[in-house]
């Protein structure tokens, strides 16, 4: 199959909250466009997105799903992505690369808090947006006041093209608003029933007909165009642009073709989002939806590349990589420049590695065909490359470019991951590394203080689907802990010590004695060991050992067995002995000196200190801020914005390990936070009592 034009392309990516049916909204229009012959439904298992059984069990989408469809005489290439939280790094991949955004909301919640952000995004990236309003059918769904909703957050230019006739379980059909006409479709009847408005809707109808129509133009002349010779055109300026337009001369009314063009131009620009509505389940209000993605999302041709990529005949930009129970290892890709065929070599500008493409696949769901090639613009799959993963750029040539990058948000919950079986480490680790690669907002990584291995991921349950897929595919079983803080310690006075190590066992004996004087280091970071010996006191070659013993004796500090920063030893005086002194028992001494020294110079525990940034619906910002002020955190400024204020704090790290339940708790899952580190902090003396209580209760336990 040559490769599809250009221009005859439209991509898409269905994103909204969780739960607004949008795997039930492509089933529906992958059937209503005769791409599958059976309606398959989310809670049986059976949809063609919903295909992975992590999906099917949760019943709730987790990865980016990739399906197309051929609509009058277009292709449709559409994305449906997870709405959760959760696995929110695939919705934004997948606005990465494409031209438009189908948004769901549901009719009885309105917009939610994943609606808001998903819209954000695709606003960043000037994307064309359709909005649908969907289940209507379900008891208090209103469609009106949705999209009330929906104009005072994202702007007047939300405009209704659909209305519902009728509402809940006597919800009819849908009346269209733009051509004047309303229909109804049962479940399964692909072609749905056209006719006329209903009297009694008449009114409703025209109020929302003036509101569009006032949206697509204000129906004022600016400018008269008199270029051609006789002939006369008029400019009517509308949102953002102006329209020429030569209706307005004969002060006609528009004809519903003239404000269907209208309409799509402006939806193409990104100025306009028409609001339709429907039944996802019932495939009510699927049509329009299709008519609207092919008229009003630009194509490739019109928008250009998302990525510019300068110096390549041909690039694709990898944007998810899934596992697939069949085929291995596939790369779902965009094409930026040129075409790709199954028998080219790319370079990765990542690895610098070369790639044989061998395999091309035309993905629906699960399901593939191979395919021979893919143009410029066109979404496609390709199986068994070696190392390519998300956010990889393959080129034809191997040119030093700079990486997109899809500006994932930082995982924020960490945790400590553990095999089940003593062994099972290293497979954990190239598991998790594999899981990774598919999904980069989830990440991996030793603690080097504390030895621990740790996952971060968006959510709990993110990095709980993690593990479920560890074992379901990889067979390992792993138990999941919060991570050990890496406290430290340091001194905060200056002191002396004395360290002297001798051993008189028959013939040669151990001998070795410092003395050693410890000072704070400003900052509470580092060591320095400064050697002040006058006249050979210690012999030149034995101070290194002293030096040696003292680092060790600072990787378990004696007030909570953390390691000790922060300190500068001055090694001012000893002794030796000729024959019995050695580098053994110089480190001894050393390390002695060094611990009699440390009781004396005000140890302190010392704790990481968190910049926690957090967002929240005002209405929640009093009982936040008392939660962070409980988890001993500091308030360092708020912003409200839209109905949402931004809380800057700075909270220990100790108090941070359950934050994420906590702040969905509060806000009903409206709150969003990240941290990063900060500083290391004294630990308040409370605390601290704890915690080497704590460590010497440990150290007993292990001599016994
Ligand atoms: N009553 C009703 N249920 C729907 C409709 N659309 C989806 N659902 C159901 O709502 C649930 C969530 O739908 P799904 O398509 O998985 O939503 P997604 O999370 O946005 O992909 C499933 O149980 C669907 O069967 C609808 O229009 N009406
Ligand atoms: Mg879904």
């Amino acid at each position: 199959m040559p490769a599809v034009q250009p221009g005859k392309i439209r991509n898409v990516a269905v994103v909204g909250h969780r739960g607004t049916g949008k795997t039930s909204l492509v089933e529906a229009m992958l059937f209503q466009a005769g791409a599958t012959n059976r309606l398959g439904v989310v809670e049986q298992g059976s949809t063609i997105s919903d295909w992975d059984e992590d999906e099917q069990q949760r019943q709730m989408s987790i990865a980016d799903t990739l399906c197309h469809l051929e609509w009058q005489g277009r292709k449709i290439n559409l994305i449906d992505t997870p709405g959760e939280p959760s696995f929110q790094g695939d919705a934004i991949a997948a606005l990465h690369v494409v031209e438009g955004a189908l948004v769901t909301v549901s009719g009885v919640m309105g917009v939610e808090v994943q609606t808001t952000r998903n819209w954000n995004r695709a606003e960043q990236l000037g994307l064309a947006r359709v909005i649908f309003v969907n289940m209507l059918d379900r008891e208090r769904a209103d469609f009106f006041r949705v999209l009330e909703q929906l104009r005072a957050q994202f702007g007047n230019q939300c405009v209704a093209v659909h209305l519902p006739i009728g509402a809940e379980h006597e919800l009819s059909g849908i009346l269209d608003v733009l051509h004047m006409s309303s229909y109804t479709s049962p479940a399964g009847d692909r072609e749905g029933k056209s006719g006329e408005i209903p009297a009694e809707l008449s009114e409703q109808v025209e109020q929302y007909r003036t509101q569009l129509l006032d949206s697509v133009g204000r129906r004022q002349i600016v400018e008269v165009v008199d270029n051609f010779p006789g002939e006369c055109r008029y400019v009517l300026e509308t949102l953002g642009g102006v329209y020429h337009y030569d209706a307005l001369a004969r002060e006609q009314e528009l004809s519903p073709e003239e404000v269907a063009s209208a309409l799509k131009s402006a939806v193409t620009r990104g100025e306009l989002f028409p609001v339709m509505c429907g039944v996802a389940t019932k495939n009510l209000g699927t049509t329009a939806v299709l008519d609207l993605l092919v008229e009003g999302v630009p194509s490739p041709a019109k928008k250009g590349s998302p990525i510019e990529v300068e110096g390549a005949n041909s690039a694709v930009f990898i944007f998810k990589t899934v596992a697939d129970p069949f085929a291995g290892r596939i790369n779902v890709f965009r094409v930026l420049t040129g075409t790709i065929t199954s028998d080219a070599t790319l370079a990765n500008v990542r690895t610098h590695g070369k790639e044989r493409v061998g395999a091309l696949l035309m993905l629906q769901g699960k399901e593939h065909e191979s395919a021979d090639e893919f143009g410029e613009g066109d979404l496609g799959a390709v199986a068994k490359l070696k190392d390519a993963m998300t956010g990889d750029l393959l080129l034809d040539a191997d040119q030093q470019v700079e990486l997109p990058s899809l500006d994932f948000p930082e995982p924020v919950m960490s945790f400590a991951i553990t095999p089940k079986a003593k062994g099972d480490e290293e497979k954990v680790a190239t598991s998790l590394r594999r899981l990774s690669e598919e999904d980069p907002t989830l990440q991996l990584r030793r603690d080097p203080q504390t030895g621990e291995q740790l996952v971060s991921g968006m959510t709990q349950m993110h990095v709980e689907v993690a593990v479920d897929r560890l074992r379901r595919r990889f067979g390992v079983e792993v138990d999941l802990n919060p991570p050990q803080v890496p406290y430290l310690e340091t001194i905060r006075k200056e002191s002396r010590g004395h360290g002297r190590y001798k051993k008189q066992t028959g013939g040669r004996g151990q001998f070795g004695d410092a003395y050693v004087v410890l000072e704070p280091i400003e900052g509470h970071t580092g060591y320095e060991f400064v050697d002040k010996i006058v006249g050979g006191v210690i012999p030149q070659g034995f101070r290194p050992a002293v030096d040696k013993g003292i680092q060790e004796a600072m990787v378990q500090g004696e007030l909570a067995g953390a390691p000790v920063q922060g300190v500068r030893v001055l090694l001012v005086d000893g002794s030796y002995h000729t024959v019995d002194s050695s580098e053994m028992a110089f480190k001894v001494a050393g390390s002695l000196a060094f611990k009699q020294a440390y009781e004396q110079a005000d140890p302190v525990l010392l704790e990481p200190i968190m910049e926690v940034d957090v967002t929240v619906p005002d209405e929640t910002v009093g009982s936040v801020n008392g939660d962070l002020n409980s988890r001993r955190g500091r308030l360092q400024g708020m912003e409200p914005s839209a109905g949402m204020t931004r809380i800057k704090a700075e909270v220990p790290m100790a108090e941070m390990l359950t934050y994420g339940q906590a702040l969905t708790s509060m806000t009903g899952g409206r709150g969003d936070y990240h941290m990063q580190f900060l500083r290391y902090d004294e630990v308040p003396s409370h605390v601290a009592q704890k915690l080497i209580e704590e460590s010497k209760k440990e150290k007993e336990e292990a001599k016994v």
